[in-house]
């Protein structure tokens, strides 16, 4: 077996791997999907354990020799349990996608119908788009925000679930400022005999923070990412109350996946030993102080975002009365060293490769430390590249000031060192 370090084995990619630490170093990172794992979750994330075949559950596995992952998996999900007060807790799911993909399988037959959020107001590509498995196989029907408010209108929701009859109402979003009412979804779920899940792939963090209302009380199941607000490494994890452990456990092994990722579940276990601190509760609720600064920020600097604001890690600029594009605005900023993403917006009349918006998420850069003076300078930063998008000089000149910035809150100085 090969001792040689990587760059030896494998330059290219070594390089590769240089280059884009680099990048996280000298850049802002606005993505509202993306976080800074710490170097013990990479640690766990690149050990011995991506080697071992776990199929089943911890004491009840297909393959010999499972007794030290056993401990990893065993940990991740007491964590879980203590972190979201849920009953049962299976943290295999290789993503969110499959997370969602399991539940639904456990839950329905096909052509049965879900309610979930349009994905033109904020809703996930597993709640239902049409190039998704999710508009394959099921009936979908959609909820939206309202037209005046940019937010969630719970009497349609109502009204849609008594004309529709779903199965199961999905809550959750990708690109949705506020805050969701778990409870008034309860009651329409209850109105019309269907099953809440809740997924909470973008807000987890903050949820088992105490900082964004949980919605652990008031549904079924909960899915969700275990990289985004929560910190952990890419993957997925199902919540749910002892009623649907047993059919959930099955569906997810041996109804979807095959040998669970090891290496990953101990991670999982590290970023969720890490979020039961005190320092990742004030880690969250700065996340939210952040994200109102910044749109406050934006907002002084004459920008519109959908709804007005935000309950909690994202916002999502409205580009119309700019007759920039959310591609333009995108690129432009990335020029600039900001990264963003094109998002669309509520009653988009742009296609979802153009769009009238950006979304701007704060989980990133709060883990680098900043706080809300960086956040008012980061507003105006990227209205000074979107005020003069054609102006080349402007995008160096925040360029400049954007590594400036960002040289003040370093991360991952081990790993460069060993990697470089
Ligand atoms: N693609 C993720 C996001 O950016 O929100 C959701 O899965």
């Amino acid at each position: 077996m090969g001792s040689k370090r990587l760059k030896e084995v494998d330059p290219q990619v070594a390089e590769a791997i240089r280059l884009e630490t680099e990048r996280l170093q000298v850049n802002l990172e606005l993505i509202a999907s993306e976080n800074f794992v710490s170097e013990a979750v990479m640690e766990a994330m690149s050990c011995v354990m991506t080697n071992k075949y776990a199929e089943g559950y911890p004491g009840r596995r297909y393959y010999g020799g499972c007794q030290f992952v056993d401990i990893a998996e065993e940990l991740a999900i007491e964590r879980a349990k203590q972190l979201f007060g849920a009953d049962v807790v299976n943290v295999q799911p290789h993503s969110g996608s499959q997370a969602n993909m399991a539940v639904y399988s456990a839950l329905l037959e096909h052509g049965d119908t879900i309610l979930g959020m349009n994905l033109s107001h904020g809703g996930h590509l597993t709640h239902g788009s049409p190039v998704n498995f999710s508009g394959m196989y099921y009936k979908m029907v959609f909820y939206g925000v309202n037209k005046d408010t940019e937010v969630v209108d719970m009497d349609e929701v109502m009204e849609l679930a008594k004309r529709h009859n779903p199965k199961l109402i999905i809550v959750g979003a990708s690109a949705y400022p506020r805050n969701f009412d778990y409870s008034a979804f309860r009651k329409v779920a209850d109105e019309v005999g269907a099953v809440v899940v809740a997924d909470i792939a973008h807000p987890a963090g903050l949820i088992s923070a105490g900082v964004h209302p949980s919605p652990v009380p008031h549904s079924e199941i909960v899915t969700s990412t275990t990289h985004k607000t929560l910190r952990g490494p890419r993957g997925g994890i199902i919540m749910c109350n002892e009623d649907y452990g047993k059919i959930i456990n099955k569906m997810v092994f041996p109804g979807m996946q095959g040998g669970p990722l090891m290496h990953i579940i101990a991670a999982k276990a590290v970023a969720f030993q890490e979020a039961l601190t005190e320092e990742f509760r004030e880690y969250a609720a700065q996340i939210v102080k952040n994200a109102k600064a910044l749109a406050a920020s934006l907002q002084r600097n004459g920008y519109r975002l959908v709804s007005g604001g935000t309950d909690k890690h994202m916002m999502l600029l409205d580009l119309r009365e700019t007759k920039i594009t959310g591609k333009d605005a995108e690129e432009a900023l990335d020029e600039a060293g900001i990264t963003v993403n094109k998002n669309v917006i509520p009653f988009e009349a742009r296609s979802p490769f153009v769009t009238s918006g950006i979304r701007i998420g704060t989980p990133a850069v709060t883990t680098r430390g900043m706080k809300e003076p960086e956040m008012e300078t980061i507003g105006d930063l990227i209205a000074r590249v979107l005020n003069d998008i054609d102006r080349d000089d402007v995008k160096t000149s925040v360029g400049d000031d954007v590594r400036s910035l960002t040289a003040k809150f370093p991360i991952y100085q081990e790993t460069m060192r060993r990697i470089s």
